[in-house]
């Protein structure tokens, strides 16, 4: 193919294959090949995208790797995040799934099944879409209703799972204005899944998106509320990685995120 000059500065998905254009047909050129890859053009790639990247996904990995060797449980600040990121796209600011993988790290060490936990304000329908069929790997996830919120196509409750992944995966989708008495209702559901599953290690995708602040989400969480869930989640008593995923309330994110740690270790 002839070479093409293309502008420098963030490259930004224009272009998506939509309802009725090919799935199966990858574009050569980059604009093209940018779309494909891409299921929301608010995630720009910039130079230092990749790099960051990796950094993020090595954060989980090490954290795994402290929990697999007796740690009890670890904390991965994981800048980008990842709940969004499928096999093969990128979006909602995510490029590799640090959940996802260290959920596989428990996997491959010799857990029989291992329970990603997704308290992010958002559906992580990467996370999802890559444990569908899988019956070793529970996904139960609280977000907001995606007739509401991003990522819009994916989270509903009757999505429970594909093939030998029927039963592993559980939906919590709430609507504006849902504050910490639901929203922990459907989180004690959620404990209650993953103790009855049996998991034997556990993934939290940790948001704090769900706080009453946060601007760009519409649930109505306190500071203090994140403390309780913590505990609530700290009794399972299972082996935990917590990874970061997303918190727009700039003054508020390390304030819920410590509450999140101290309540689990309080449990
Ligand atoms: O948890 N996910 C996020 O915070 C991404 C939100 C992207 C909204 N366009």
């Amino acid at each position: 193919m002839e070479s093409r000059r293309h502008g420098g500065g963030e490259i930004i998905a224009a272009n998506v294959p939509a309802r009725g254009m090919h799935m199966d047909r990858i574009p050569e050129f980059i604009d093209g090949k940018v779309g494909y890859y891409c299921h929301a053009s608010e995630t720009a790639i910039t130079q230092g995208t990749w790099r960051a990247t990796l950094s993020s996904v090595a954060s989980a990995q090490t954290a795994q790797r402290h929990v697999a060797a007796g740690a009890g449980s670890a904390f991965a600040l994981c800048r980008p995040p990842g709940h969004h990121a499928t096999r093969d796209q990128y979006g909602g600011y995510c490029f590799i799934n640090n959940a996802a993988v260290t959920a596989q790290m428990f996997r491959d060490g010799g857990a029989t099944r291992v329970a990603i936990l997704d308290i992010d304000f958002h559906h992580g329908n990467g996370t999802q879409s890559l444990f569908y069929d899988r019956p070793d790997a529970l996904f139960v996830s609280l977000h907001g209703a995606p007739q509401e919120t991003y990522p819009y196509y994916l989270g509903y409750a009757d999505e429970r799972g594909r093939g030998a992944g029927e039963g592993a995966n559980f939906n919590y989708p709430m609507t504006a204005g849902t504050g910490y008495g639901a929203w922990a209702a459907a989180l004690d559901d959620a404990i209650e899944k993953i103790r009855a599953w049996g998991a034997e290690a556990l993934v939290v995708a940790l948001g704090v998106a769900a706080f009453k602040e946060d601007p760009i989400s519409f649930f109505k969480l306190e500071c203090d509320d994140f403390t309780d869930a913590s505990r609530r989640i700290g009794k399972l008593k299972l082996p935990t990685v917590f990874c970061m995923e997303g918190g727009y309330a700039v003054e508020a994110v390390g304030i819920n995120t410590v509450n999140v740690l101290e309540g689990f270790k309080d449990a």
